[in-house]
């Protein structure tokens, strides 16, 4: 497929309501969008990659420049088969993942309407099980002014069908937090995010998360490190789950290599990408690690394409894909509504992404465009 044409869209939208993690708040929620032309056929690809640089270095400032000045000029005008080739165009971009991602989902999307098959089809081709027709999935909550909002919060979200709960932590807002959502939910299976908050000398605080039951503990230590991670990971007994530090298959085999983690989110925009996504998948599957699909608060967009990813069957835990009502009302999409009775998403079957963009609403929360070729 030659690439003939790709748009470069920046927009933004305001969340429901505040998301805040250790790193701080997100009220607007900015991303790109990436449309890539074909034969035809749009593929359509979301950067995550939001205002500040605080879960990634990324921002979508740093992601257009590199869309515009080096991603996009490697591939413009040139014969692409597959979104497994881009590796080989983007080998002269060192790092800048969320910005990769977006262009090789546009790609995804692509190749999966040229082959008439959905993007899980396509992902799920050399798998003999083919994909989910659902995944599971649970909510991710961000830390609230009090813990009896959280607890409100949490109980909101059980009434609308989620089976599966994770709460951003900080210090100071982590072992009572617990306490008190445990207390009130002796069967919620819940879970903690500290988003790198914590370093080697919180041991005894990251111990005392051991009485509650945790699915797991998602990331505790450094947003680059690997190495303590290995070293706490036999001093606590919740499960550790590693998701910022995992940047591209080879930093999962690092870490499944010294045994720093018993579960890995697989966030596919942060490993620049479906095709490094689905290597760590199988890589994690042979290692008998638990895995997930996370997620960045993405608009339909980008939660078609996790969605395809979790249909793949190595999958097996709840990925953060929450219903796109969530976090935009309305959406550029037709919402993702969550199955209430198993805490399930359906996969899209349409050809590729199998979403409709919608244009009118795109172009009222657009406030940046370009076109190239
Ligand atoms: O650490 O998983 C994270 C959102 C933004 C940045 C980092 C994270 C998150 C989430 C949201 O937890 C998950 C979702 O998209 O619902
Ligand atoms: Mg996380």
């Amino acid at each position: 497929m030659k690439i003939e044409a790709i748009d470069l869209y920046a927009i933004s939208q305001p969340l429901i309501r505040p998301f805040v993690t250790s790193f701080g708040p997100q009220q607007d929620r900015d991303c790109l969008l990436v449309a890539v032309h074909s034969e035809g056929f749009t593929g359509w690809g979301e950067c995550v990659a939001t205002n500040g640089p605080g879960y990634s270095y990324e921002t979508a400032v740093t992601a257009w420049h590199i869309l515009q000045d080096f991603l996009i000029p490697a591939i413009l005008g040139q014969e692409l088969q597959e979104a497994e080739d881009l590796a080989l165009w983007f080998r002269a971009v060192r790092g800048h993942p969320l910005a990769k991602a977006a262009v090789d989902q546009a790609v995804w999307d692509l190749t999966s309407q040229r082959d008439g098959l959905s993007f899980a089809q396509k992902l799920a081709g050399p798998y003999a099980e083919g994909p989910r027709r659902r995944v599971k999935v649970g909510v991710s909550i961000g830390i609230q002014p009090t813990i009896d909002q959280t607890v409100d919060l949490i109980q909101q979200h059980i009434d609308k069908g989620y089976g599966r709960i994770k709460l951003k932590i900080k210090p100071g807002y982590d072992i009572a937090l617990a306490r008190v959502v445990r207390d009130n939910f002796p069967d919620l299976v819940f879970m903690l995010d500290a988003n790198s908050a914590y370093s080697l000398s919180d041991v005894a605080t990251l111990q005392a998360l051991d009485e509650f039951d945790l699915l797991m503990l998602e990331q505790p230590l450094g947003y680059y490190d690997i190495y303590d991670h290995s070293k706490l990971r036999p001093q606590i007994k919740t499960p550790l789950c590693l998701d910022e530090s995992i940047v591209s298959a080879d930093h999962a085999r690092f870490a499944l290599e010294i045994g720093a983690c018993d579960i890995i989110n697989i966030k596919p925009t942060r490993v620049s990408g479906w095709t490094e996504a689905r290597k760590i998948h199988d890589l994690g599957r042979q290692a008998g690690v638990g895995l997930w699909v996370g997620g960045m608060l993405e608009t339909g967009v980008g939660r078609a394409a996790q969605l395809a990813l979790a249909s793949l069957p190595g999958f097996s835990l709840p990925g953060d894909i929450s219903a796109t009502e969530r976090y935009y009302d309305p959406d550029i999409t037709a919402p993702f509504v969550l199955n209430a009775e198993d805490s399930t998403i359906d996969v899209p079957t349409g050809p590729g992404l199998g979403i409709e963009i919608d244009m009118a609403r795109l172009a009222a929360v657009m406030h940046r465009r370009q076109s190239f070729g």
